[in-house]
């Protein structure tokens, strides 16, 4: 496990804990001055600095890491001065992801927010040596640097024309399942707040829960367990506060799934204390609500196991209040507490306002149709002597559709709640233009 110390200009840094435990990183000293800014030659203050690097004379660490945003004349500035490799936030996240990335986007996404990241450095490092201050970055020479950043950048525009083509691919992907009646819920949130256990919960999925941060990178989409399944259910990549702008630019082909969603169900973990939900809250409402339109999002209070019913009327009240006109949802998870609640709020966005009367011959065909019809209409049906009656309820958009496979095998009596369709075997109206099969 590698050894690190820590520097920070408030005294929280619990986050940051455990983002380095996710990491396998082991804090050994943890060095705070309160600042209200950091300094910006040192981070910390210069004179805080000097007697830290002192107090560590004869300590054996790895890292240095920093509580905060670097800049690169900080970072060159603090890996002179100690001597040792300095990582900041974003540069830990960038980490966290790249270990955790195995598709092929994924891999592709990091490495480009990787690039991006380090080019400002590099530019520093590049300054520096040809100021003649010291050899450049990795001790490679102002040469071998200038190399290695003009590299990076090739490198980085090839990636980014590779990602533009599967944004371009989701998109199709998208429209077609639109196409085909299908309706698309995201799970957004935090990261940790258990998007990818409600996922499993509600699609009887497998994806990996665990409590590292950042288990989920990429995207996994599964049916809707339950009556209808054209409701697709999408996991993706959590949030955090001050995710690196180039990440979140990297990931934009992962984080259009959940903008583009019919319906994004926002989650927070209910077990944690005030100031961390409204904290992680408000930085997922801020990713998400620029580029959301607000009557497709449901938050989403998970873990109310781990919490009494006082506490959970307390968050209701608070959270309400930031998240209004939204609606919030109380749930566990792990108790499959409050999920038949949310899977009728989930099942509401596919208005079926159609309404059918049928009636069809007992025969296999009809039953077949019926039972593939229940993919995307709600059915009910009775068998009298030797027909079948039902009662479909459909999209309005997908009437047209309905009428013409119910013709098709050989109804007896179409009514829909604005007339009769069709008497006997005779096409009506509704059904001209039907195509294709009943979604299966
Ligand atoms: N007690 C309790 N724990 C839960 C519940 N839901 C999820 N968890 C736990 O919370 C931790 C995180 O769950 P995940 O589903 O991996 O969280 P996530 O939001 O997908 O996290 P990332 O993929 O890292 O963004 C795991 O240890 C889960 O077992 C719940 O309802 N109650
Ligand atoms: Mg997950």
């Amino acid at each position: 496990m590698k050894k690190a110390i820590l520097l920070s200009i408030t005294e929280d840094t619990a986050e940051m804990r455990s983002l380095l435990d996710t990491l396998g990183v082991r804090v050994i000293s943890e060095f705070h001055q309160n600042l209200r800014y950091p300094h910006k030659v040192s981070f910390l203050g210069p004179g805080k600095i000097e007697e830290i690097h002192k107090e560590l004379e004869e300590s054996e660490f790895d890292l240095a890491v920093v509580n905060g945003t670097l800049r690169p004349s900080q970072h060159h500035y603090l890996e002179m001065k100690f001597q040792r490799e300095f990582i900041d936030r974003p540069g830990v996240i960038l980490r966290i992801f790249s270990e955790h990335a195995h598709t092929q986007e994924a891999i592709a996404q990091v490495t480009l927010a990787k690039l991006r990241y380090e080019q400002p450095f590099l530019r520093e490092w590049i300054h520096k040596a040809k100021s003649g201050d010291r050899p450049g970055f990795l001790a490679g020479g102002a040469y071998a640097t200038d190399v290695y950043y003009e590299h990076a950048k090739t490198h980085a525009r090839r990636i980014e024309k590779g990602l533009r083509e599967l944004s371009k691919q989701r998109e199709i992907t998208r429209a077609k399942r639109r196409e085909q009646g299908y309706s698309l819920v995201s799970l957004a949130g935090y990261t940790n707040a258990g998007k990818s256990a409600l996922l499993n919960r509600l699609c009887e999925a497998s994806v990996e829960v665990d409590d590292r941060l950042f288990s989920t990178l990429s995207t996994t989409t599964r049916r809707l367990k339950g009556s209808r399944a054209n409701i697709l259910v999408s996991d993706t990549v959590g949030f955090i506060r001050d995710l690196p702008p180039d990440l979140i630019d990297a990931f934009n082909s992962t984080l259009e799934e959940i903008f583009y969603a019919d319906m994004i169900l926002l989650l927070f973990d209910s077990s944690e204390n005030d100031e961390e939900i409204k904290s992680k809250l408000r930085t997922s409402l801020d990713i998400l609500l620029p580029k959301t339109e607000r009557r497709s999002l449901i938050v989403v209070g998970n873990k109310i196991d781990l919490i009494d019913d006082e506490r959970k009327k307390n968050i209701v009240c608070f959270v309400q209040s930031m998240i209004e006109p939204h609606e919030l949802q109380m749930i566990s998870t792990v108790e499959e507490e409050g999920l038949d609640t949310l899977r009728e709020r989930i099942g509401a966005i596919q208005k079926l306002s159609a309404v059918l009367s049928v009636v069809l011959p007992l025969k296999d065909e009809s039953m077949g149709l019926l039972s593939r019809l229940r993919v995307s209409c709600d059915v009910s049906e009775e068998i009298v002597g030797t027909r079948v009656e039902a009662t479909i309820q459909c999209r309005s958009e997908d009437l047209g559709k309905v009428v013409g496979w119910l013709e098709a095998a050989g109804a007896l009596k179409i009514i829909s709640n604005d007339g009769p369709r069709a008497e006997g075997a005779q096409k009506s109206e509704a059904s001209s233009g039907s195509e294709g099969a009943p979604l299966t």
